[in-house]
């Protein structure tokens, strides 16, 4: 058996240049595994815990010295000795050492870098790739799954916190629909990513500013004129809406939701206070007018009962996905399933701190016909680690951001890699479509 010899942690930048934990592992045999953990902008309340420092004179109080600290001391002499295959024991160690129900004393940015750098020192010890590991892990959970190359959902326009607020919803997105390989996806996701660009060009519309996750970040009147744009964009590169690519939305309603009056409040209604039900009814009437098939936080983290009622209204006809509401946590989740709040679920590693319990999350979806995406953060870095995680799991779907910044291309090029490593286009199994329930 392999043994964990040293842990080490240092302070690394992501994508928005600020400061993150990457750890490397190194096996007494010579074999190591390094990650880095990604950071949101947009957390839901539920999350496990990011701890930064607050020293106004480090990284204007957004150091990660501390999290460092705790895995080259605590951390790393927790896991000496044990088997990096040994997953869960090392989550569970690192778990009980934290002590606390969101991760908040050692921080999750601590603890899920370790246990990320673990599964990928695991699978360099068994000479395989990462997907490959990592899908063993998962069978432990979920015996049926299958190694499936995801669907992606790729931003196109920015708005909410990613992009300066010039629009109420985060992220306006397509799905390439149809296509026999991730390889011929990909391509057609960029075929329209470039239109998109001329046609805000056409239109006046700024198009040389992207947000934190590569899309474009025009300042437009209203939010469905950004899904305006995105069909017209489809229609010049010589695709059809609906049947060759379709749209998502993460309306991230968390941030425009005002819980003392229980409302919702956009600056298309000139932030007149409406309620979910007026909510639900908006969505709607996009659903009905846009080959909408998706629609991510289209109401705030804890307004259950809305949720409840969006899902009666809209979750026979389209994907229904919570990652503000369940924040990857089991429990969270299985209220969702029990009260019929959604019909999927946005998975992120660093909303709940640990592999073991990202896999946790996803057999619970699984086992109740619940559809799983696997997301990045909006600030994110060269770790590649999701895109071996989608795959591994077999849920079909993934979130990057857009085709532009190399944080997302990394994971975007991972997913070429893997596709060729299982057999290449057409050979490998790739998630034509979105899935159903
Ligand atoms: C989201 C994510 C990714 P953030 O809301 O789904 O787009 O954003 O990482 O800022 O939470
Ligand atoms: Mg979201």
């Amino acid at each position: 058996m392999a043994r964990i010899a040293t842990t080490h942690a240092r302070e690394v930048l992501d994508s928005r240049g600020r400061p993150t934990v990457e750890v490397e592992i190194r096996t007494a045999c010579g074999k190591s595994g390094r990650a880095i953990a990604p950071s949101g902008a947009s957390t839901g309340k539920h999350e496990a815990v990011e701890r930064r420092d607050g020293d106004r004179h480090w990284y204007a109080g957004l150091g990660v010295r501390g999290a460092v600290e705790a895995v080259n001391t605590l951390l790393s002499a927790l896991i000496s000795g044990m088997d990096p295959d040994d997953q869960v024991a090392i989550d569970n160690a690192m778990i009980a050492a934290d002590g606390t129900p969101n991760k908040g004393r050692l921080g999750a940015n601590a603890i899920l870098a370790v246990s990320m750098a673990a599964a990928v020192t695991a699978a360099e010890l068994q000479e395989v790739e990462l997907y490959e590991h990592l899908h063993q892990l998962y069978l432990q959970k979920n015996p049926r799954a299958r190694i499936i190359v995801p669907l992606p959902m790729v931003n196109m326009i920015s708005g909410g916190l990613h992009a300066g607020g010039n629009l109420d919803f985060q992220d306006f997105l397509i799905y390439p629909e149809g296509c026999v390989s991730y390889r011929e996806a990909l391509e057609r996701i960029v075929r329209v990513y470039n239109s998109l660009g001329r046609v805000l060009g056409k239109h006046g519309e700024t198009h040389a500013l992207v947000g934190d996750e590569g899309g474009y970040g025009p300042s437009l009147p209203t939010n469905e004129t950004a899904i305006e744009r995105i069909m017209e964009a489809i229609e010049v590169a010589g695709l059809k809406p609906g049947d060759d690519v379709s749209i998502a939305l993460d309306v991230a309603s968390s941030h425009f939701y005002d819980a003392d009056t229980n409302s919702y409040r956009l600056r298309e209604w000139h932030k007149a206070p409406r309620h979910a039900e007026e909510m639900i009814v908006f969505l709607a009437g996009l659903v009905e007018k846009y080959p909408i098939r998706s629609i991510e936080d289209g109401l705030a983290e804890d307004d259950w009962s809305g949720w409840r009622s969006l899902n009666a209204a809209l979750g026979r006809k389209i994907q229904l996905v919570g990652d503000d509401l369940f924040t990857t946590q089991v429990g969270r989740i299985e209220k969702g399933i029990r009260e019929q709040s959604a019909n999927a679920v946005l998975i992120k590693l660093n909303q709940v701190g640990t592999v073991s319990e990202t896999f946790d999350a996803l057999a619970m979806a699984a086992g109740h016909g619940f559809r799983a995406v696997v997301s990045a953060r909006s600030g994110e870095t060269e770790d590649t680690f999701i895109a071996d995680l989608a795959t591994a799991s077999g849920c079909g779907q993934i979130k990057i951001g857009s085709v532009a910044r190399s944080e997302r291309l990394a994971k975007y090029n991972r997913l070429l890699r893997i596709e060729d490593h299982l057999g290449g286009p057409g050979v490998a199994l790739f998630q034509r479509r979105v899935p159903a329930g």
